[in-house]
């Protein structure tokens, strides 16, 4: 299989030769974190634990495993390693759970984060002349920034729309022919109903790179479906320096590489913290080699997914691959006794012929029982009925549908809200 490269040398390194880089980089990173930071120290101490004990990259388990709990407990920048003058850029996120989480960053993890996300869009087949339309927001979400760093370090043109203004958005792609389209999932789903709207499309675009919320199969395929391009799924959070930072999948599109000369990941049991097998489905946990400011030593990011391969991929990348995010430690709900994630709810709706995009999970207490109802926007010709019978097959239990004309449901700008739990005075929070 083609596939474009922007460090072809280090995303096809032999696994041999990977894996001793990434020992030298962790023993030295951890080296530097003790030395640096007392909340680090401290934490290996109670662990019992020093950098000479790190001798095998399995010796990583001996490390205390940390949360966004030590982000909150630290805030602002009391995990910081470096030095505040060295500091040129700052990300924040609240978290789903509403823990503010801070990453300072100091030019050198500018570019580290500028060379993972060109290496995304390379991955992409993004080329260097091409226009990338930038939509997630430009400011403390690392996400608009972070396709910006990449993209000038890849030489693409840039047209910085952030986001929002969907109507805008088209005539600028095609005023400036944008062949590359870049947004938080649901934006994917924004710009399809307002081309379906205008009744028009976008002839210059290829390709889409979409993350930062639930991204189910059906999804991707509707997205791809609804925008004629071929859709990637990237992958990034906060606290290992933003988006494109853990990586993407390629275009053999099975799985997400993970930049792993950059990053050490594990998949932990989510009750016990250990090492799962591969192909088992557990929480995905960073070590991040190459950040100076703020480098996590195993944080345990609450989402959700497995290893699937470590083996070569076709596109020629060594870089192990793991499987889209399934749900998040956190976001598991429990119905009538049954454990699920929302996007098992989503992968079923989408397989519905006539079901749109925009959909809400809710929760509610009926005579006293918990009960799931899901709204969704529809085609004429849907019912209720349908929908309930599909989520039957999926949950094992009968959840209401109630169908919405197209456009009926609220839209929000940003990261979807999908879960609403209904308050005891009928409104949804
Ligand atoms: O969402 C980074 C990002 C921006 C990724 C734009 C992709 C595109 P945070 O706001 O810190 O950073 O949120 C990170 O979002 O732990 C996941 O739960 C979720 N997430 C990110 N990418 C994906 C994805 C950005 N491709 C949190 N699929 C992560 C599913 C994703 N969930």
């Amino acid at each position: 299989m083609n596939s474009h490269y922007f460090e072809k040398e280090k995303e096809t390194m032999n696994r041999k030769d990977l894996e001793s880089l990434q020992l030298e980089r962790l023993q030295a990173t951890v080296k530097r974190v003790y030395e640096k930071n007392s909340v680090y120290r401290k934490n290996f101490e109670q662990a019992g634990v020093t950098p000479q004990d790190i001798k095998s990259l399995s010796d990583i388990q001996k490390l205390p495993t940390i949360n966004k709990t030590i982000f909150r407990d630290t805030y602002p920048m009391g995990l910081m390693c470096v030095d505040k003058k060295e500091i040129v850029e700052m990300h924040m996120s609240s978290g789903s759970t509403g823990t503010p989480v801070v990453m300072p960053y100091t030019q050198g993890d500018l570019d580290q984060w500028a060379s993972c996300m060109a290496r995304c869009y390379a991955m992409a087949g993004a080329l260097p002349t091409d226009v990338v339309q930038i939509t997630p927001s430009f400011g403390l979400f690392n996400g608009g920034f972070g396709m910006y760093h990449g993209a000038r370090k890849y030489g693409l043109f840039v047209v910085p729309t952030g986001a929002g203004n969907t109507a805008r958005q088209i005539k600028l792609a095609k005023d400036f022919g944008t062949r590359v389209f870049t947004g938080v999932v649901s934006y994917g789903l924004r710009l399809i109903e307002e081309l379906e709207a205008e009744k028009t499309s976008l002839s210059d675009l290829r390709i889409g790179i979409f993350g930062a919320e639930s991204f189910s199969a059906a999804m991707k395929e509707k997205i791809s479906q609804g925008l004629g391009i071929e859709v990637f799924d990237i992958y990034g959070m906060t606290e290992t320096g933003g988006v494109g930072t853990l990586g993407q999948d390629c275009p053999a599109h099975n799985g997400i590489h993970v930049w792993e000369d950059h990053y050490i990941i594990e998949i932990l049991d989510r009750d016990t913290h250990t090492p799962v097998a591969d192909g088992e489905i557990g929480e995905l946990t960073i070590t991040a080699l190459t950040r100076e400011a703020l480098p996590v030593i195993r944080f345990r990011t609450g989402d959700l997914s497995r290893i699937i391969s470590r083996d070569t991929c076709s596109c020629g990348r060594t870089h192990l691959r793991v499987d889209q995010i399934m749900g998040r430690v956190d976001d598991m709900l429990i119905v009538k006794g049954v454990n699920f994630f929302p996007s098992q709810v989503e992968q079923a709706l989408m397989s519905i012929p006539g079901v749109l995009n925009n959909y809400q999970i809710i929760i509610e207490e009926v005579n006293g029982v918990t009960d799931l109802r899901v709204h969704v926007e529809a085609e004429n010709g849907v019912t209720g009925f349908m929908v309930e019978k599909v989520l039957k097959e999926t949950l094992g239990f009968s959840p209401k549908g109630d169908i919405f004309a197209p456009g009926a449901l609220p839209r929000q700008e940003g990261k979807a809200k999908r879960v609403f739990y209904r308050k005891s005075d009928g409104s949804l929070a």
